[in-house]
């Protein structure tokens, strides 16, 4: 139990953590500045500020909320536990937001602080998603169960109240499940939020939140559905606003919105529409990247909406371009016949995309990946793409799957990152396939395809001084530092405490060493990229014909001949859906000579069409006018 340090007057401390995971060699990987403020720790943290303000525990016994995101914050676990005591000994460490691969670095957080009598509380997707999937509990969870820590599943919206008063008492309890009742989301009073303190330490203007949960879509390798269901819960627009209010008052003006697929929130419309209001009447200037699916462009006035109500980038779960694996995945609803006709609208309002490519699908390996890379640097008039180990992530069909038919997957959670194999593959051996996905980079991010992506966004009006910053970002995490584009941060930390439980404490020459001399090799590599990547967009700017650059990725789809675009022939699996979706188009009167359909903005304008309403293209301009140093992701 907690030593009890007298005080003036007792203070309940609640100290919320998001933590990190752990690199190859076993540190906590962590930077000076991390890649964006976590929309977990912000739900979480503004419920418990809610709760204080509310004085849950009576006015005698105060509330302290302090948040922490490892990613760029040290976690001393010994000053935890002091400033508990410190405060009259009542307190609790919630664990926030905690992914698979970041449970056994949660696990070793906890560890310290339960041997110095410290309550402790794991939630988010791991736990949640194995409470949702498996019929019993993991080993790792049970072992964590074993130090005493309690566990958290399901969405804290409706249950965070009961764990601070049982936390009061001393009375945790070792698992609460909250996964069979989805909270209502729409009005609830402390929407995320996250002070700018917090968020200076994050990269950009940057914050995020969720405008909804939930997605109707069935894909085996998705999480999301099982944990947080495939109805649509959303936020009412005032709601929203109130987020964005909050945020501009302290000035965040930036924001990514986390829903998976903010094009099936059932409110997207009346969600854009308030902040249409806000941009164009009240003169609020806010931005947002969002995540849509490859259909968003067939919603009436989706994508024109989202331009006015100032996205500028959007993530696309594009996931593979052979239909053969999209149906093994049941991706059923990522038609290949609709990728460039989807990617062509966003290039028309000039939003730049980045689309989520999966590796390691049945019917990959290392050659038909390379060939199906070379068919989407040819035909897609894609900005960044960016590659994930296909990954039975606990809380997906595909774990409980393997799971439950006994098939290996590796044990050690922290590798559960997207980034590393963890499992059998029927025609790639272990080591194909992890350097399949370590080629994978490269082999879209070459110099002639930079040089492509470039001129394809300078002829369709995107930014190039927004876009040079993020195709840096993505094309050069891999290469420069190893991890993921979404992982990296600016100037990696490392302690030579922090280390894996379990691994040995380095010798300070052996650890320093090499710490320096990897700094001394990744600034090297950045500056060389950068000015590199600047040469590319200089050339680009300086074509007098830039402008008018044309290619087979920028040409709709109509005015040339499907049989020859390599997307729709290249194997039997692709002429069948294609076939497909000539019949349903006819059959639907949507055909134009069996041809596949173009959607209408195409239709009339082109790909860099000008069908945009006046005030549209005030908010292109000006827009097109920034010069504020980009983030990487919005
Ligand atoms: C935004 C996002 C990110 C952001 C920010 C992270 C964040 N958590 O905010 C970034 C870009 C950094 C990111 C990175 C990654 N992500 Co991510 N991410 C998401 C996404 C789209 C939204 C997260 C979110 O805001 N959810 C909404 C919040 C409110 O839900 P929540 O996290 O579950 O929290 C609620 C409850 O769990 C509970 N709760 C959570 N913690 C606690 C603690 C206590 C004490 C209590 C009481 C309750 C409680 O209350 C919260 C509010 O209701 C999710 C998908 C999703 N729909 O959640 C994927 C998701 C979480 N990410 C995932 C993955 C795999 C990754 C990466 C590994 C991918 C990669 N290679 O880059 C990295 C890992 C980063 C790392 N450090 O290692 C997976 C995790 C699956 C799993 N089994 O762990 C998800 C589920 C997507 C998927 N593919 O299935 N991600
Ligand atoms: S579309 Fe995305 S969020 Fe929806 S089920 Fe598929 S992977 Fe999950």
């Amino acid at each position: 139990m907690l030593k009890r340090t007298p005080t003036t007057k007792a203070r309940f401390q609640l100290i919320l953590i998001k933590p990190s995971h752990y690199d190859n060699d076993g540190y906590v990987v962590q930077w000076i500045r991390s890649t964006m403020p976590s929309n977990s720790l912000a739900a979480v943290y503004s419920l418990a500020k809610g709760a204080a303000e509310r004085e849950l525990l009576g006015p005698d016994l105060p509330i302290d909320v302090m948040a922490m995101d490892e990613t760029n914050t040290r976690v001393k676990t010994k000053e935890i536990a002091r400033r508990i005591a410190e405060n009259g000994g009542r307190g609790l460490v919630g664990i926030v937001g905690v992914q698979s691969n970041e449970f056994p670095r949660a696990v070793d957080i906890a560890r310290p602080l339960r041997e110095a009598g410290v309550q402790v509380l794991i939630g988010g997707f791991h736990v949640s998603g194995c409470l949702a999937m498996l019929k019993e509990l993991p080993g790792d969870i049970k072992e964590a169960q074993g130090l005493g820590v309690s566990i958290y599943a399901g969405e804290a919206e409706e249950g965070l109240d009961e764990v601070i008063l049982d936390a009061a008492r001393g009375e945790l309890r070792p698992l609460y499940d909250h996964m069979k009742h989805l909270p209502d989301i729409g009005n609830i009073a402390s929407p995320p939020f996250l002070p700018n303190d917090f968020i200076e330490r994050t990269i950009g203007n940057v914050t995020s939140f969720d405008a909804g949960r939930g997605c109707p879509f069935q894909c085996s390798f998705c999480t999301i559905i099982n944990v947080q269901g495939r109805k649509s819960r959303y936020r009412t627009p005032d709601s929203v606003e109130q987020i964005l209010r909050m945020n501009w008052d302290q000035g965040i003006n930036r924001f990514f919105i986390t829903d998976d697929n903010f094009a099936r929130n059932k409110d997207w419309e009346a969600i854009f529409d308030r902040i249409i209001k806000l941009r164009e009447e009240d003169g609020m200037d806010v931005r947002f990247c969002i995540q849509v699916d490859t259909l968003c462009h067939k919603i009436p006035g989706f994508i024109d909406k989202s331009k006015r109500a100032g996205v500028t980038r959007v993530f696309i779960g594009l996931e593979n371009i052979n239909p053969a694996n999209l149906i093994a995945a049941k991706k059923r609803q990522n038609k290949i016949t609709e990728y460039r006709k989807m990617l062509l609208e966003w290039k028309r309002v000039g939003i730049i995309t980045y689309a989520g490519y999966i590796l390691g699908f049945e019917n990959d390996t290392p050659e038909s990946i390379r060939h199906d890379l070379e068919i989407i640097k040819k035909e897609l008039p894609l900005d960044m793409l960016e590659f994930f180990i296909l990954t039975p992530l606990p809380g997906s069909e595909d774990h409980k799957v393997l799971h439950e038919k006994g098939v290996w997957m590796d044990p050690d959670m922290n590798k559960y990152d997207v980034e590393h194999v963890v499992t059998g593959h029927p025609k790639m051996t272990e080591a194909e396939w992890t350097e399949a996905y370590r080629t994978a980079w490269g082999i879209y991010y070459t110099d002639e395809h930079f040089e492509t992506i470039i001129r394809r966004a300078y002829a369709s009006g995107i930014n190039l001084r927004s876009l040079m910053p993020v195709l840096f970002w993505f094309s050069s995490a891999v290469p420069v530092e190893g991890v993921h584009p979404l992982q990296w941060g600016i100037f990696r930390i490392k302690y030579r405490h922090d280390r894996r439980a379990g691994l040995p404490l380095e010798s300070p020459f052996v650890f320093y060493g090499r710490y320096a001399a990897d700094i001394a090799r990744k600034l090297v590599l950045v500056a060389k990229r950068w000015r590199h990547l600047k040469r590319i967009v200089r050339k680009v700017e300086a074509d007098p014909h830039a402008k008018l650059y044309k290619d087979e990725a920028l040409t709709p789809v109509i005015d040339e001949d499907a049989e020859h675009m390599e997307l729709y022939t290249q194997n039997e699996a692709a002429r069948t859906a294609v076939e497909r979706e000539r019949r349903v188009a006819a059959k639907t009167g949507n055909g134009n000579g069996g041809k596949v359909p173009v959607p209408a903005g195409l239709r009339t304008n082109g790909h860099q069409g000008n069908g945009h309403d006046a005030g549209l293209q005030d908010a292109e301009l000006h827009i097109n006018e920034q010069n504020e140093p980009a983030s990487p992701l919005v």
